[in-house]
């Protein structure tokens, strides 16, 4: 595997340098985050992203992401445009040695969190997704301000999009990602690039919105649309794991065998009664997840994509975006390093 590590360009607090020091830290995970969905991404921001992450010892092989349009996942008239400046971005990011990009097919909202600093009895903070906190609310009718949700829409057209996912339906969400797949992998093959979905997060509807990158039923129909090699997983534990019903280890180990997963985001999550759910430590006996299991069953099938340490907690008094701190996501570097080699020793049996 190939340790990796989420970085937010030149406005993120965290200096590449830092990250450098983590060890067995191997790339630089970013994205053109100035540019409009639908919009060609310029070259001289992708060599400088490359370029940055060389001058620190670092390569810069994984995007995330390449945002799809409402466009594309709706179908409308601007489609076909928004697929074609899709490619090209897919075509630049490759010229400069991209080897993976990560993208979901989530509506209007990416993740959904009621509170992004919740305070654990240790003084850490995490993101929490609490039903109690979503109770009650109508995003057709309520003015509604979830943290993360993308405060470009104004409340108005965060309606009209949610009437519009609910006229299209799960089926239509599902001929609009066949559209996109049908177009964009046979040019990610092309240009040697793996293409990996992120899963929604958490994993089912929201205020009614259809979410179809789910579970291992909806998965298998996804990597069957196109059956490729560049149509692939990012297999995010910690969005998959918030649904009870789905069983990490053993989805991981089914994927990493079928060699479509092709990048791993690895978090853990603690599940509570009532369906609600808190980041934690990366580590098994913090949360719902056996982070062992997981590893296992990547080093069993001989996984060569790219890991990173998924959202970490704040820790030792750090600011900066929720969930993307230096500090515990290095502690979930330096652990799943651990768990790699402890998994990698047992099957060579030494
Ligand atoms: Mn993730």
């Amino acid at each position: 595997m190939k340790l990796s590590f989420r970085w937010y360009g030149e406005t993120d607090p965290i200096p590449l340098q830092y990250i450098r020091q983590i060890p067995g830290m191997h790339s630089v995970v970013s994205a053109v985050y100035d540019v409009k969905p639908g919009q060609v991404w310029p070259e001289e921001s992708i060599a400088k992203l490359k370029a940055l992450s060389e001058a620190n010892g670092l390569v810069f092989d994984v995007v995330e992401s390449i945002p799809v349009s409402e466009d594309i996942k709706l179908g409308t008239d601007k489609r076909d445009e928004h697929i074609e400046v899709y490619c090209e971005n897919i075509r630049r990011c490759a010229k400069y040695g991209v080897k993976c990009v990560t993208y979901n097919f989530m509506p209007v909202f990416d993740w959904t969190r009621t509170q992004l600093d919740k305070m654990a009895p240790d003084g850490s903070t995490s993101l929490v997704m609490y039903w109690d906190q979503l109770k009650g609310l109508d995003p057709l009718k309520d003015d509604i301000h979830l943290p993360g949700w993308d405060a470009s829409y104004t409340q108005d057209e965060v309606r009209s999009l949610i009437q519009a996912y609910g006229e299209l339906g799960a089926e239509g969400l599902w001929k609009n990602i066949e559209i996109f797949l049908k177009r964009v992998i046979p040019v990610a093959e092309e240009c040697g690039v793996v293409m990996a979905v992120h899963p929604d997060d958490p994993p089912y509807p929201i205020f009614g919105l259809p979410r179809v990158v789910t579970c291992e039923e909806n998965l298998d129909r996804y990597l069957s649309i196109v059956d490729s090699p560049a149509n692939s997983l990012c297999l995010c534990t910690g969005s998959l794991g918030c649904a009870k019903s789905n069983d990490i280890p053993a989805m991981v180990r089914k994927y990493a065998e079928k060699k479509r997963i092709g990048f791993m985001h690895m978090r853990n999550v603690l599940i509570l009664p009532d369906g609600s759910f808190e980041e934690q430590g990366h580590q098994s006996f913090c949360g719902s997840l056996d982070m062992y299991e997981i590893v296992k069953a990547l080093v069993d099938n001989d996984f060569d994509g790219w890991v990173r340490p998924d959202h970490g907690r704040m820790i030792w008094g750090e600011t900066g975006k929720a969930g993307y701190g230096l500090y515990d996501r290095a502690l979930g570097a330096t652990y799943i390093n651990g768990l790699f080699e402890a998994c990698e020793k047992a099957k060579r049996g030494n």
